[in-house]
């Protein structure tokens, strides 16, 4: 018997997008990508690793995981790389849950790799930095690669084959920018048709622009790390909605198209530029999903947030400031 370890991990959200795998066993991207983390949104996992068992027991949310399910597939592997770099082969029971409804377009999955990564890593006896879990976290979700660290920060893409220089670095930490918000505007809890693995290969696949994308992001990368470097709002927002809407248009592209917005979503893009024309300095940024993420100051959060409860179809907007990493935490969860 192993014993037990719990972490909590935070959400992210990227201002400059993942959007491409060049290796989709390793989660290797073709593009370096930035994020802010996200205060109080998190996943808090406990696992442990016990003799008993002769499979691993899965709970998410509440509700036991069965072996045939495509999550607990995902979850057995990445356990398995745990067990080989531990040189063990108990099996594990892992119970998480999110403080976020799941299935609210909130992701789920990197927050939920980097704090299985982090207490099952423990939890096997293994002692690994935060580069080294950054890399682990990556294998189960690229985004998590990004949700060990607080703060602001950066998923290098590397380019080695065997994925050991594609890590996440923190820019700047959770304090830097203590007036800077992120406002999650939900439209929909339906869970999405098409997951971002496959959109993104799609894309990659059948979309004639993608080949201009990483070049793309890698240039909007190098201007937002100066726009925070010197605290360049109005800049960063601009990279940061230009580079959500460029890989949108990829998605345009591809055979068959993707398309995640809704009406909703829409809307609240009409009434960000519309706050925008009159003055505000407000942005937005869309993952592969309906939801919209506005970034904004503290100072205009009243306002927006009014707004966007006002917009047919938008049915919550939680208000987040930034975040720490991921952490071990002593409460467990069985
Ligand atoms: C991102 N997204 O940078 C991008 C922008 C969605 C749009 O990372 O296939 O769940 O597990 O590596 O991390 C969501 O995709 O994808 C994502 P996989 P992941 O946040």
């Amino acid at each position: 018997m192993s014993q037990k370890f719990t972490a909590s991990a935070p959400a992210n959200i990227a201002l400059i997008k993942y959007w491409g795998k060049r290796d989709a066993k390793l989660f290797l991207p073709y593009n370096s990508s930035f994020s802010v983390t996200l205060g109080g949104l998190k996943t808090i996992t406990t696992v442990q690793f016990l003799a008993e068992l002769s499979q691993d027991e899965l709970s998410l949310n509440g509700s036991v995981l069965s072996s045939k399910e495509k999550q607990y597939v995902k979850i057995e592997r990445f356990l398995n790389l745990i067990r080989r770099r531990a040189k063990s082969k108990l099996k594990a029971r892992v119970v998480s849950e999110n403080n976020f409804p799941t299935g609210a377009g909130l992701a789920s999955s990197a927050s939920g790799f980097a704090a299985l990564a982090l207490a099952g890593s423990r939890a096997a006896g293994l002692k690994m930095s935060s580069r080294r879990l950054s890399i682990l976290a990556r294998q189960g979700s690229g985004s998590a690669a990004r949700s060990i660290y607080g703060g602001f920060v950066e998923w290098r893409r590397g380019v080695r084959g065997d994925g050991l220089d594609s890590y996440s670095r923190q820019v700047f930490n959770e304090s830097y920018w203590p007036e800077f918000r992120i406002i999650a505007v939900t439209v929909s809890k339906l869970v999405k048709a098409v997951s971002s693995s496959e959109g993104m290969a799609n894309t990659i696949k059948t979309s004639p622009f993608y080949k201009f994308w990483p070049k793309r992001a890698a240039r909007d990368l190098k201007v937002i790390l100066k726009a925070v470097r010197e605290k360049k709002f109005s800049l960063l927002g601009e990279i940061a909605e230009t580079n959500a809407l460029t890989m949108h248009a990829l998605m345009l592209t591809a055979r068959p198209p993707l398309l995640y917005f809704l009406p909703a979503t829409i809307s609240i893009i009409n009434k960000i530029h519309e706050l925008r024309e009159k003055g505000m300095s407000v942005y937005f940024t869309i993952d592969a999903g309906p939801q919209v993420k506005i970034i904004c100051l503290e100072k205009n959060v009243k306002v927006i947030r009014a707004e966007m409860l006002r917009i047919h179809g938008v049915e919550e907007a939680r208000v987040c400031q930034i975040g720490g990493g991921a952490k071990l935490i002593s409460r467990h969860l069985f």
